[in-house]
């Protein structure tokens, strides 16, 4: 499929199924911790600067974030998770909008789920990605924020989340850097294979 990554927008924004775009295009979620890049992956895959919003203040956006590209495809920006202030009852809200999408969306086709290449997945990351597995979701792991790492280290890294996370090597595995665009060849190829 031929994509125009400029011509993208977002679209709206819902907290549950009622809301969701009605026709069939395939979507591709994003998941990840607050602040583990995600917005920053979205505006390098689309070639914008600003498109979703980084935000230095994680944990505001609370409802899924859906974005038309070119009106062939939509990416699925999903609030992040572990964000620690905020309450209970909150994490709950969050958790049953999160896994109605995840579980009764037909339009879904993959969960890009983003963890930080610098540390060792968090029992977050842990959870999302077996929850994923379970429910047979396709997944690509991309580790974002690859040019704080020395290449030196790059496998040492690699190593330690795929054991954490317990890395399925069937999946997508993509080192990402919304600084210096490495991986993002790689992660359009793993996107568009799954559509
Ligand atoms: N060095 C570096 N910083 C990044 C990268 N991706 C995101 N960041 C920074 O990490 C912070 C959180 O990024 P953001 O995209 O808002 O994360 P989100 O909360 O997951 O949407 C911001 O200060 C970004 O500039 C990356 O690949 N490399
Ligand atoms: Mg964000």
């Amino acid at each position: 499929m031929e994509i125009n990554t400029h011509n993208a927008e977002i679209l709206l924004s819902a907290a549950n199924k009622s809301h969701y775009p009605e026709d069939e295009l395939p979507e591709i979620a994003l998941a990840g911790r607050s602040n583990v890049g995600k917005s920053s992956f979205i505006n390098t895959m689309l070639n914008r600067k600003n498109l979703a919003r980084t935000s230095g203040k994680p944990g505001k956006t609370q409802l899924l974030n859906f974005f038309n590209i070119d009106d062939k495809m939509r990416f699925v920006d999903v609030p992040g998770y572990g964000y620690a202030r905020v309450s209970k009852k909150e994490r709950e809200k969050w958790g049953r909008m999160i896994e109605e999408y995840l579980t009764t969306r037909e339009n879904l086709r993959a969960v890009v789920s983003l963890v930080d290449f610098r540390h060792d997945p968090s029992a977050d990351d842990v959870q999302m990605y077996e929850f994923l597995k379970y429910y047979e979701i396709p997944v690509i792991i991309v580790a974002t924020k690859a040019d704080k790492i020395p290449r030196g280290k790059w496998n040492k890294h690699e190593s330690a989340i795929k054991k954490k996370l317990n890395f399925d090597p069937s999946d997508d595995f993509i080192l990402f850097s919304s600084v210096t665009k490495a991986g993002m060849d790689q992660a359009w190829d793993a996107i568009l294979e799954k559509l």
